[in-house]
Formats: structure tokens, sequence, C-alpha cells
């Protein structure tokens, strides 16, 4: 019988297929709200499972993509032809992942955001398994101000991703570990430099503690950039990766298993321009790819504005944000 040790290698070994990513479509109920508000539409159960749609079954995904991280609803719901979202993302050889965080909570006496959603968990990912779900995905949100992050939160949140990661992989999912920080606000590259190093650093310890098998874990990080209100905004490709990889040399062990980066508000291209760069450089000792949401979807969405008859012109354009992300 397969443990869940021997279930989690099979998805890793399919989740790090060389030159391929993952696409995050776990966007919650509120931003998914704002998302297709943004192109004139209602959110509601039927517009956001054709617009899933539109993504799950776009033909030849398969070709960039390894797999897809799912929301909770769109694990449970069906294509128009009533055929089990994850039944064609099986068919079609992809991991289905599935977003369980429950979003973003005050935390007292501060202004910054703490993760919820450990109480329910394993439960949950019981359920999600049966389904089909054979990896996840947790994210924390860190903004660089003055005065934070703050040391509290950055030890609260690490021992929260490291304990969510614990659950997963005794249930035979593999975690995606998401320690965000935003780009919003005017801090340099530098800053954010010390910032991550703090970060990586304060979760990588926490997994040890946990003892989590990291070469059955996937980090989640953003780039490392200036803040987008900086003067040093947008920092050109090389910067990124030469920032990004001084840093994560330091503190992401060698044997993660992969790093997929998020895109966190850089358009496309930047985000694609960015990651190439970093791919670029030589001896990586991590499988190094995207799992983006808004840099591969935005256009996509836009093309298609809720009108069936744009469903071809905007999966083509999804295909061509995926090919420019599978460069290598
Ligand atoms: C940071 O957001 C993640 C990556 O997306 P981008 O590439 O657009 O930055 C993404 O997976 C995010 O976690 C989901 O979209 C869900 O976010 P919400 O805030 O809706 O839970």
């Amino acid at each position: 019988m397969n443990t869940p040790k021997d279930i989690c290698q099979q998805t890793i070994n399919k989740l790090c297929a060389k030159n391929k990513g993952i696409l995050a479509a776990d966007e919650s109920l509120t931003t998914m709200n704002k998302r297709l508000a943004e192109i004139g539409l209602n959110s509601d159960e039927t517009t956001r499972r054709q617009y899933r749609e539109l993504l799950i079954d776009c033909p030849n995904i398969e070709q960039y993509l390894n797999g897809i991280i799912l929301h909770e609803e769109t694990l449970y719901q069906s294509s128009d032809s009533e055929k089990r979202f994850c039944d064609i993302l099986t068919d079609k050889g992809l991991c289905i992942g599935i977003k369980v965080d429950q979003g973003l909570s005050d935390l007292p006496h501060s202004s910054e955001k703490i993760t919820r959603g450990l109480d329910s968990l394993e439960s949950r990912l019981a359920d999600y398994f049966k389904q089909g779900a054979r990896f996840a995905k947790w994210r924390n949100v860190y903004k660089i101000d003055k005065n934070t992050p703050s040391h509290h939160l950055i030890g609260l949140n690490s021992q929260t991703l490291a304990h969510y990661a614990k659950m997963c992989l005794n249930q035979g999912i593999v975690p995606i570990i998401e320690p965000e920080i935003l780009i919003d606000g005017d801090h340099s590259i530098e800053r954010t430099k010390v910032v991550t190093k703090a970060i990586l650093s304060s979760l990588f310890d926490a997994c040890v503690s946990f003892n989590i098998d990291l070469s059955q874990t996937i980090l989640k990080p953003s780039m490392i950039t200036s803040g987008k209100q900086s003067s040093e905004w947008p920092n050109p490709p090389s910067d990124v990766s030469a920032a990004t990889l001084d840093i994560f040399k330091q503190v992401v062990p060698n044997h993660v298993a992969s790093i997929n980066f998020l895109s966190g508000g850089q358009s496309p291209q930047q985000a694609s321009d960015n990651l190439f760069a970093i791919q670029s450089q030589a001896d990586l000792p991590w499988n190094v790819s995207f799992s983006f949401a808004r840099a591969i979807q935005q256009p996509c969405m836009k093309l298609w504005a809720g009108e069936s008859q744009y469903v071809d012109e905007a999966r083509q354009e999804l295909i061509n944000r995926l090919k420019d992300n599978c460069r290598l």
C-alpha cells in the first residue's frame, strides 16, 4: 500500500517536471468579485464556474503546466458538459491543488494580518484528498512599512505554515508554503532583501522544528523587488535576479523540492522576464518555476469578458502567457 510519503513523492515528481509550472486559479470569493467587477461582471457561482472552465478545459495547457491550484468551490464543480473539473484535470495528467487557508484576519493590537484556517484543516484535507487534491497551498501576507513586518507576525506565521505543511504531508498532500511579501510601498530593493531574509530564515527554522520533509515541499515566494511606489521601480530583471538569488542561496535549503514564484502584481511581461532572468542563472540548487495567478490570467480574463464567443481567443492568450513562462 502507498504511504503518505510515497503519494507525496509521486506528486512532487509530477510538480517538478522541467520547464512547466503551476497555475494559481484559487482566488477567494472576495478576490473573484473584484476581478470580475473589473471586466463588468457580477461574481456568482455560474460566472466563476464558466471562467474556471475556460482555464481548466483549455486545450494543451498540460504542455506548460504540471498542476493547477483550485479554490474549494471549483474542486466540487463540473463543466457545462457535466464532467467534474477534477476529472478533466486528471485526464490531462495535471495535479490538482487546493487553497486551504481561510484568508486573513486582524492580528490583535496591530495593523498586520494573520492567516486563518488551521483549526478545521485536518478534516478538510481528508475531504480534499478524497476529491482528488494532491497538493495544497497556504498563503501568509507581509507588508513592508516603517515598523512592519513585526518579529511577532513573522514568528507566528512561520509556525503556522510549518504546522500546516506537517498536516499536509501526514495526509499524502504536498504543501506549498507561500510567505508573500507585498510589493506595495516605497521601500528599496535592499530593504526587501533584509525582510525576505528574516522571513525565510524564520520559516525554515520552523520547518526544522516541525521536522518537515523539504524535499516534498514547494516554496511559493515573492521575487525580491523594490516597492512599486519606489523610484527604483521597475527594477531591471538582472537586479531582481541578483537580489533574489543572493538571499535565497543564503537561506533556502538546497533540498527544497521547487521554488514556484508568485507574480504579486507585476505586469505579465515583467513577471515572465524576471522569472527568466532568475532561471537563467547557472547552478541553481532547486527547480525554479512559476505559480502565477494574475500574470497568467489577467489578459485572458479581459479578452473573455463573460462572452462565450471570445472563449477561443481568450484561451489563445492564456497559452501565450504560459508559453512565455516556459522559455527555457
Ligand atoms: C499572491 O497571490 C497568489 C499568486 O497570485 P499572483 O501571481 O497574482 O500574485 C495567489 O495564489 C493567491 O494566493 C490566490 O489568488 C488567492 O488569493 P486570495 O487573496 O483571493 O485568497
